[in-house]
């Protein structure tokens, strides 16, 4: 390991040593054998599979699909056990491909990147990380991940309870079971949580904003034939993956859910509470769930049904029955509304009675009660997207910083690139496919490798997203949004969950087939929207940049 404060030219730096990081690096410098150092802010890799070791964590993406496409032998060799993976089997999953593609040596840990500065004369980027070191690198490739940055409730006297824990910083080893536990937010992680919680704790206080509409999420073990199957088929698994809309792994609906009879989609709805899948409800049952008022409304009412249904406490019933439309970002569960017939559990709706104080004993509400408390918990969500990006200070061309670029809106060329910003690249950044995460990744990893490598072949030193190619991206997407129910709720999505965002949604919401084709035809057309620069020749003044370095240094 070099001294700190010492200076290193790399071809590549990527920060965040996620699903995003490892695949980078993995591309870069195995298969282009570039110069790469991976910076992770944390002690180990897996980005949020690594943080986010709450009780309940799991990923509701199909587990066969939720991890990377590109090793064949892994995709044989690795057992998808259960329909979803826990997070404990995905942070296994992402160690052993660090492992397996000996990509430990350039992932270094427990360092944050600080700043990252375009020099222009040098066509580099200067990294500075807290641990002093500067790398200078052709490339910075962002993998920060979406949801980085915790919210937590602006309640008085916050600090005064010590056993307070957000769910994307769970302590190691903490064990709720016989305590006294208490849980604010009833998102995807708030409703992981609570499931998971109640089974153990001696009494568990679920402080509830919004109801949430859940379905189940069908998780079970899959047979030894579907694993068979599954292997024997992974190229046409991928295949219709890569193609289809979200990348979930469902058969996705093309029919529009008042098309149909009352009966029939009563029938098509009972059929995927019982398959399960939150995705797969909203996805894969009408074509226009969040499109069309009417199809929206009867899916919301299902599933208010079924509350009604389960909940057996008729008060408890109402304070878990939503009214906004059925248009957060899907959340399915393990039992979450049968939790609240469990006499240990108690539900407080707190836009009816706000929490007033956070004392050292526990929290108190307006209605004066004290909920005494041995630990707290904080499922109260992120700021999605920039909160991962203001973290660092990012200045591109002319010293301008990513926060004036977007001041006036985040921005991106195909949710990867940005004017201003040469040779920066962004993972899972704004506005690129509203689909799965991992064939995502995957497809934004493979793309930008190939661009790396024909900018290598071809003598480039940069590519830049033009300012046009830009604003017409965020055009598209935002042409793309309108009239979708998803802005008439209040969500991370929206950016409603941070004070002062802006309402917007920061995706490609055409689907992850159609993100892909878009960037085929991109790079067919020698990268149009991209303005490349050619390096100066041999010999030219100081300011000529770097060549690409041998990797292994
Ligand atoms: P979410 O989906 O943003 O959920 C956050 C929850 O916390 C939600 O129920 C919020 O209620 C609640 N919340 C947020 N702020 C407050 C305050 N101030 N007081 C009370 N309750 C609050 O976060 P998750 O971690 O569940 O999921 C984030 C993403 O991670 C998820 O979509 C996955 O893709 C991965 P609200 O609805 O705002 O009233």
């Amino acid at each position: 390991m070099d001294s700190p404060n010492e200076a290193r030219h790399l071809d590549a730096v990527i920060v965040g040593a996620g699903f995003s990081g490892i695949y980078m690096l993995h591309k870069l410098r195995n298969e282009l054998a570039l110069s790469v150092r991976v910076i992770e802010k944390a002690g180990g890799v897996g980005g949020t599979w690594y943080r986010n070791t709450y009780p309940g964590a799991l990923s509701d993406s199909a587990g066969h699909i939720y991890c990377y496409s590109f090793d064949d032998g892994l995709l044989q060799d690795w057992d998808w056990k259960m329909r979803y993976s826990d997070q404990s089997s995905l942070l296994a999953y992402l160690e052993h491909v660090v492992d397996r593609h000996r990509l430990a040596s350039d992932i270094q840990l427990n360092t944050a990147v600080v700043s990252a500065r375009f020099d222009e004369d040098r066509t580099e980027w200067e990294v500075r990380c807290d641990s002093g070191e500067i790398l200078f690198a052709r490339f910075l490739i962002t993998g920060v991940g979406t949801f980085q940055a915790p919210v937590f409730p602006d309640i008085p006297g916050l600090q005064a309870f010590e056993a307070a824990y957000h769910t994307s910083d769970w302590p190691s080893g903490l064990d709720l079971t016989g305590k006294r536990v208490a849980v604010v937010g009833t998102g995807s992680s708030g409703t992981q949580v609570i499931t998971a919680a109640a089974s153990v704790a001696d009494q568990l206080t679920v402080f509830q904003r919004t109801p949430q509409y859940c379905v189940p999420s069908g998780n079970r073990v899959l047979t030894a034939g579907e694993r068979d199957e599954i292997k024997r088929d992974y190229g046409k698994v991928w295949d219709e993956t890569y193609g289809s809309k979200t990348g979930f792994g469902h058969v996705e609906a093309t029919v529009s859910a008042m098309s149909v009879s009352p009966a029939e989609r009563e029938r098509v709805f009972e059929e995927a509470w019982r398959r399960g899948g939150g995705f797969n409800f909203m996805f894969g049952t009408f074509d226009d769930i969040i499109d069309n008022a009417a199809a929206n409304a009867a899916a919301a009412a299902f599933i208010r049904g079924k509350i009604w249904q389960i909940v057996r406490d008729e008060e408890t019933a109402r304070k878990l029955t939503p009214t906004q439309p059925y248009a957060h970002r899907p959340v399915c569960d393990a039992g979450y509304y049968a939790t609240f017939n469990r006499p240990n559990v108690s539900l407080v709706d707190i836009k009816d009675n706000p929490i007033t104080e956070v004392v050292p004993a526990g929290v108190r509400t307006a209605d004066g009660v004290l909920h005494e408390l041995d630990v707290l918990v904080f499922a109260t969500g992120f700021d999605a997207f920039s909160g991962s990006y203001e973290r660092i200070d990012i200045r591109g061309r002319d010293g301008k910083s990513l926060a004036e670029h977007w001041s006036a809106g985040i921005s991106s060329y195909l949710g990867l690139a940005m004017a201003g910003f040469p040779n920066l690249f962004m993972l899972h950044g704004p506005y690129a496919a509203f689909s799965n995460g991992a064939p995502l990744i995957s497809t934004q990893v493979e793309w930008v490798g190939d661009f790396v490598g024909a900018m290598r072949d071809r003598g480039l030193s940069s590519a830049e997203a033009t300012p046009e190619a830009e604003q017409q991206w965020i055009d598209t997407c935002n042409s793309l949004v309108e009239g979708s129910i998803i802005l008439d709720v209040d969500s991370w999505i929206v950016g409603a969950n941070v004070p002062g965002r802006p309402r917007r949604v920061l995706y490609f919401l055409s689907g992850l087939g159609a993100y892909r084709e878009r960037l085929t035809q991109v790079a067919a057309a020698d990268y149009a929207g991209f303005q490349l620069t050619t390096s100066p020749p041999a010999g030219s003044p100081s300011s000529a940049p770097q060549e690409f370095a041998e990797s292994g240094n």
